[in-house]
């Protein structure tokens, strides 16, 4: 049988047969030869020992002189940078970004000029609560931050994977981010928005009701970042070369469809592997399947904003796509893992002010104090004025500038002119011509502290939401708020957040309050603006109502034991890698299991490691004289129940049925347990798995 692609396919280290000399003490010495380079300190003095530091005597206290000891241990001591105060926890991957066609019309930026010109791009993912070391699968907004080196300059689309934000004037931020982030006085929670300081600040701030939607739905918890939409949130400006203006909205939409996991699905995955996001991008990425994304734009002019029902410069509010299509205008596409972690995707520095010549911003409040923001964050983080020296953040074009020196200066400007005007015939000029010049926007008005009376509407996009979720989708916020609101031990908050949902749904609202227990409902809470009731549903925000229908990308548990029907699981694998998928095999032993032919099947996980939770579905392969050891596993019975409670598709053969038993649900298998009795089932069913889920098993297995 075929050896199964391995794990971490490409990661692995070569391993050379290791030549090791043991020294006087028993310690392991490895010594460079002809192939290997020879260790040395910063300096580039070579080192004859890495093992033991300099001594007086065998057994003597160590001495100053020692500089390698010292360097070494000094580097060690500084290698941590401050974490992003926001967005700590990322991920990120190299790519390019090609363009469809010539967006000239509406802008001079040259990224939009020539069809097919693809331009060097870097993704950073991230959630936004948790710090560093947080767990992948928290329920919270996820970064999609985008570095496109434009040939007149680097341009950051610094987005999330949510088309609005809780807050709609910057000078909230600080606010919104300590309440949500552990209290201060436990430091906990981490990276759960499930506490008191969140809901109180929510509660308190109506303005934030359209984002909860989001952040109580399935888009809290993705199964990946591949897939995930992205968005720009704020209204900005494409300005042509007669320096005309058009406002534009930025989406990513990811080819292979969106999808999300469950809660309780969420919660285990967090403790099976709180990796999970960051290795299926280095998995997919090394295997080949290179994420890819289409950028569309949603472009509309000042007639169209005064039109529209709600202020574009409100980043609470999205313009639904049924009102005004996205056009797709090219595609990123993620092909490369950064060679070191630490110098690409923590150090890399995003700005929502890296805008090149053709793009421009709006006068959104909180895009405003965001262009504010970021280059202060760098300069506390990276540590130096000089961050873009840094290769992740340097521009990829030419570039020319008077500024010089500072900690860390990598490149000063030769010669002797560093200021202009010069007479000397050195250095840059500036160009009117293609230089940035900001939308020359007539502005006036009062000086004054104020928030727009057009912003006043905080319920009717939310309530707009809700109604276009499909069923189980509904379902799920609504648990997810009761969850939430089940670990905040204030009861008053608690009623305070139900009272906002009855002026979202009162439907919404009375499940919430009926599952905390609420003896009686709350008054709904007092609106500067009543509920409009006649915005239509849409569509395009549900997540299921545009699923992929196939299971391109996904990855099939395949459950295994010695004497498993070796054809039928080439046929399986055979018409998973067909279909783009992929599947690990999980056994009994990390080592393998030995087919009904006598060949090798090479394991990627125990079952003892390998929950269902990590797959998308699952297939069940036992034999039957393999069932009585698998029986006395209980994470074998696990697979089985998890892998059914969460709507999966489960795949077996009759040798499985005691699973079905000892996981007691032997009486409840639907549709969606499907039987492989010969080689020639397989193909149906990995159709079948195209739908993802079996939504409607959602009723029998959850209590609400
Ligand atoms: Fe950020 N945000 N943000 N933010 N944000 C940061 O910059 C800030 C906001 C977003 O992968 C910080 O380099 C303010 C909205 C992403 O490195 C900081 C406000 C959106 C990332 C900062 C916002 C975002 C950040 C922290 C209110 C979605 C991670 C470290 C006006 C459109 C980028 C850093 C990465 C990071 C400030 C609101 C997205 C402190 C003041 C809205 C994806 O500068």
């Amino acid at each position: 049988m075929a050896k199964p692609p391995s794990r971490n396919a490409g990661s692995q280290a070569v391993i050379h047969d290791q030549k090791m000399v043991r020294g006087e003490g028993g310690e392991l010495h490895q010594v460079a030869n002809s192939a290997t380079p020879i260790l040395t300190t910063a300096q580039g003095g070579p080192v004859s020992d890495d093992q033991s530091s300099l001594k007086i005597g065998a057994r003597g206290p160590t001495v100053l002189e020692d500089f390698h000891f010292r360097e070494k241990i000094f580097h060690f001591d500084h290698e941590r940078i401050p974490e992003r105060v926001v967005h700590a926890r990322g991920y990120g991957a190299h790519g390019f970004f090609e363009t469809y066609e010539s967006l000239a019309e509406y802008t001079r930026a040259d990224i939009f000029q020539r069809a097919g010109e693809k331009t060097p791009a870097f993704v950073r993912f991230s959630t936004v609560a948790g710090n560093k070391g947080s767990f992948d699968l928290a329920r919270d907004v996820r970064g999609f931050a985008v570095k496109l080196y434009t040939q007149e300059g680097n341009w950051d689309i610094v987005g999330n994977n949510m088309p609005v934000f809780f807050i709609q004037d910057a000078i909230k931020f600080p606010d919104m981010v300590h309440a949500v982030k552990a209290e201060p006085n436990s430091d906990f929670p981490q990276a759960q928005s499930a506490h008191d300081n969140f809901w109180d600040f929510i509660s308190l701030t109506p303005e934030s009701m359209h984002m909860i939607m989001w952040v109580m739905s399935d888009r809290a918890i993705p199964r990946s970042f591949r897939f995930m939409e992205g968005f720009g949130v704020h209204t900005f400006r494409m300005v042509n070369a007669k320096d005309e203006s058009t406002f534009v909205k930025f989406h990513w939409k990811p080819k292979l469809g969106m999808q999300s996991v469950v809660w309780n699905e969420a919660v285990k995955i967090n403790g099976a592997d709180p990796d999970f996001h960051r290795r299926d991008l280095w998995d997919s990425i090394h295997a080949g399947n290179c994420p890819e994304w289409e950028l569309r734009v949603q472009l509309f002019d000042q007639d169209f904003a005064d039109s529209f029902d709600f202020d574009v410069l409100d980043a609470t509010k999205l313009i639904p796509e049924e009102i005004l299509a996205p056009i797709p205008v090219g595609r990123l596409v993620l092909d490369r893992m950064p060679d070191n972690f630490f110098a690409e995707t923590e150090q890399v520095a995003f700005m929502t002010q890296n805008v090149p010549p053709g793009i421009d911003f709006s006068n959104d409040p909180l895009l405003q104090g965001r262009n504010f923001s970021y280059l202060d964050t760098q300069i506390k983080r990276l540590g130096s004025t000089n961050f873009t020296h840094i290769p992740i953040n340097a521009p990829k074009c030419p570039f020319h500038h008077f500024q010089q020196d500072g900690h860390m200066a990598m490149r000063n400007p030769a010669g002797r002119a560093n200021y202009q005007p010069n007479s000397w015939g050195e250095g840059p000029r500036e160009s009117p011509q293609r230089g940035f010049r900001s939308f020359a926007e007539v502005e006036q008005g009062p000086k004054q502290r104020i928030r727009a009376e057009s912003f006043a509407d905080h319920y009717s996009q939310a309530r707009q939401f809700y109604i276009s979720q499909t069923r189980p989708e509904q379902g799920h916020i609504a648990a997810a708020l009761t969850f939430e609101l089940s670990k905040v031990k204030t009861a008053v908050i608690r009623e305070r957040i139900v009272s906002h949902l009855l002026n979202i749904d009162d439907g919404l609202a009375k499940k919430v309050g009926d599952a905390l227990g609420l003896k009686a409902m709350p008054k709904a809470a007092d609106a500067a603006v009543p509920t409009r009731q006649d915005l239509p549903a849409s569509p395009s925000l549900s997540i299921l109502e545009n699923g992929p229908e196939r299971f391109e990308g996904r990855k099939l548990g395949i459950l295994v034991t010695d004497g498993t029907d070796a054809a039928l699981l080439e046929a399986l694998t055979g018409a998973l890698t067909k279909a783009h998928a992929s599947f690990e095999i999980v056994a009994p032993k990390v080592g393998g299991a030995k087919a009904s032919d006598g060949s090798w099947i090479e394991a990627h996980q125990m079952i003892v490691g390998a929950p269902a939770v990590l797959y998308d579905a699952v297939a069940l392969l036992p034999s039957k004289t393999a069932m009585a050891e698998l029986l006395k596993e209980s994470t074998a019975r696990d697979f089985v129940a998890d892998a059914f409670s969460h709507c999966k598709f489960i795949g077996y053969v009759a040798e499985a049925m005691p699973l079905f038993e000892k996981a007691a649900i032997a009486d409840s298998l639907d549709e969606g347990v499907i039987a492989l009795s010969r080689a020639a089932d397989v193909t149906g069913f990995v159709k079948t798995l195209g739908a993802l889920r079996l939504w409607d098993r959602e009723p029998k297995v959850k209590m609400k």
